[in-house]
């Protein structure tokens, strides 16, 4: 039923409680540069390679990226498109990510619609993903046209993601926004993991071990960390360690 790429990621899952995905931002990292990063990753523990960002749109270059990461990973690359224009070819997956809390339908649905295409003809497989930014947003909140829902507010995520699910997203990204301050809140997580039975992702702004285990226990399935493999990649190695406990 599943995709071979989502099957793995749920037997990883499974296997370990919570994994560990790396975001790699195409803009900021050149091929050469974003694949030794994602061999070094993956040699510590982080079971998927994201790329892509909110305002990254090269698509050649986003595209050499991936494929110099696969040439250097066994883990799945897997893209997380900001636009139709983060859909390449030589990826793995793509997440199929519908904005719910934008205000603007073209993050909801339309960013969808023309993407649908090249995953069509790419023959990528999509997985669908409920994404909701909370707090501070960063520059996806921006960009996005993102009503952001209050950290101190997480009854309005269990609305939002079992609306997700009862709209059959089987992920749903809780994203505080890359670089941001204040990471999603434990208590956040554990009220939207009460309700939501499907893969509960949880990104932004997550810098340590510690935070990465708070977190774990509260019921994510998925941490996700970007800035951090930029700025210091050998502490990804204590996140992990902590997140799979
Ligand atoms: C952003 O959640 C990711 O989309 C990662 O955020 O760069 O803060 O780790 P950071």
């Amino acid at each position: 039923m599943y995709g071979e790429v989502e099957s793995r990621i749920r037997r990883d899952i499974e296997r370990h409680g919570t994994i560990c995905f790396g975001l790699i931002d195409p803009e900021n990292n050149p091929p050469e540069i974003a694949s030794g990063l994602a061999a070094k990753i993956e040699e510590y523990g982080v079971r998927g390679i994201l790329v892509g960002g909110s305002t990254a749109a090269d698509q050649f270059e986003i595209d050499k990226v991936v494929r110099a990461i696969k040439s250097r990973v066994e883990i799945p690359v897997i893209l997380f498109p900001g636009n139709a224009s983060g859909v390449v070819p030589s990826a793995d997956a793509v997440l199929f990510i519908s904005l719910l809390n934008s205000e603007d339908p073209y993050f909801i649905t339309g960013a969808q619609a023309l993407g649908s295409l090249l995953v069509n003809k790419y023959g990528i497989e999509a997985i669908p993903v409920g994404y909701l930014v909370v707090g501070e947003g960063g520059a996806i909140g921006f960009v996005g046209k993102v009503r952001p829902i209050p950290l101190y507010k997480p009854e309005l995520a269990v609305m939002y993601s079992l609306a997700a699910w009862y709209m059959g997203m089987r992920f749903v990204y809780l994203e505080a926004g890359s670089g941001v301050a204040s990471h999603v809140p434990p208590e956040f997580v554990r009220k939207v993991r009460a309700s939501y039975k499907g893969v509960l992702m949880v990104g932004g702004g997550i810098r340590d071990g510690a935070t990465a285990k708070e977190l774990a226990k509260a019921g994510a399935d998925i941490i996700v960390v970007g800035t951090l493999i930029e700025k210091d990649v050998e502490k990804v190695r204590e996140v992990v360690e902590e997140a799979m406990g």
